[in-house]
Parts: structure tokens; sequence; C-alpha cells
């Protein structure tokens, strides 16, 4: 990232909190990464679900883009690398400018032994919440590891699906369409296991293992 590009960015998200913009034209959900190294993690493939899948396809966001034109979704998420430790001022900025421009919850995502994007983003954006996603496994104590009076909420590591699912669950108590889609969604989860389970019984496991 060159200096330019960070000014920028920085200068975007002050100039952001600042704008008095409607709840339904700003990103709900901030999703941070501290390297784009992570984003497979974060937002997942094709072959591994991740955060993306679980907002865009089963709970109806879009991803947000550009502030001044909206997608047309009612519930948006943006998505940066924010490195904590290559770009500080931008993780400040960043968890500092989080309330004033309508997030209502932010996903955070780092990978290593020092995946200090999560907790210091949670300690500079409170009270809006993170929930933390650790990158790697080496990563799950330095995501949770805060200190009384810091909190953070976290996930297990890598599981960006369900870092977007709490996410939607605090945002779904303010909104009911929202809670409508959370609850389709596993009411889907229930009937798969119900059709399995069926399945196998029916088929017997040779059968089943061929269908
Ligand atoms: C990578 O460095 C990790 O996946 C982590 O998210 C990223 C950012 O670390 P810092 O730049 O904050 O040290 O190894």
């Amino acid at each position: 990232m060159t200096d330019d590009a960070l000014d920028s960015l920085i200068e975007s998200l002050e100039s952001e909190a600042k704008r008095d913009r409607a709840p339904e034209d700003t990103p709900d959900v901030g999703i941070i990464m501290g390297s784009d190294s992570d984003l497979d993690v974060m937002m997942g493939t094709e072959e591994d679900s991740g955060a993306y899948h679980a907002l865009v396809e089963e709970l109806g966001f879009e991803e947000q883009t550009d502030y001044d034109d909206p997608p047309e979704a009612r519930f948006t998420f943006e998505t940066y690398v924010v490195s904590a430790h290559r770009t500080p001022e931008l993780m400040y900025v960043y968890g500092e400018t989080a309330e004033d421009r309508g997030l209502d919850v932010i996903i955070a995502g780092a990978g290593g032994k020092s995946a200090d994007l999560p907790n210091m983003t949670a300690s500079i954006a409170y009270p809006v919440p993170v929930v933390g996603v650790p990158v790697q496994e080496k990563s799950v104590d330095s995501v949770i590891g805060m200190p009384t009076g810091a909190p953070i909420v976290a996930v297990d590591a890598g599981k960006s699906f369900n870092a977007a699912l709490s996410a939607a669950q605090i945002l779904a108590r303010k909104h009911p369409g929202l809670r409508e889609r959370l609850v389709t969604y596993h009411e889907n989860l229930k009937a798969e296991v119900g059709e399995v389970s069926r399945d196998l019984h029916e088929l017997g496991t040779p059968g089943f293992r061929q269908r």
C-alpha cells in the first residue's frame, strides 16, 4: 500500500464519519483483515464457505464498495485490509470512526501469533461489538486473550462463516426481517440433517454410500 493510498483511505474514513447518511445507505457490518492473504479464510473460497457466503448467499447482504452509491440490499458490509502492526494509523481511524460511519458490528480477522487486529480494534471501536476471527490456530490465544473490561466476541480458528452469523445475530435484534433470514437458515440446516438421516436409514450403509 503506498502512502497515498493509505492517506486517502484514512481521509475517506474520517470524512465519512462527519457525513450524515441514512442508516440504509451505510454499511452495517465492517469486515477487516490483517492481510489480503487472509482473504480466503475471511471471505471463503469455492470449497470452503466464509463470511461472504454467510452474508451474501444465506442472508441477502450486498458488499458496499462506494459510499456514494449504496447497493439495493438493505443490509450491507464493507471490506478492508488493515494491518495492526504495519498500518496502526489506519487501524486506529477505522475503529474510531466505526460508530459514526454507521457500522453496528465489526468482524476482524488476523493470523500469525501476534494477531492483534481484532483485539485492538475491539478496544478502539468500543462500544461497537467486534467479532474476532483467528485466521490460524496459532492466532487463537492472541485474539481471545483480552483483559477484564475489554471485551471481544470470537469464533474458532478460520470460522469466518460463524463470525458473519454472529454479526447478523447482533443486527437481527433490531431488524425482524434479518431475524427471519437467520431462522430460515437454521430451519434449512435442520431439514438437511433430517433428510440425510432418513436416507441413511432407508438406503442402508452401502446404498447411502453409493447415492
Ligand atoms: C499475516 O500478517 C497474518 O495473516 C496477519 O493477518 C497479517 C497482518 O499482521 P500484521 O501486519 O498486523 O503484523 O501473517
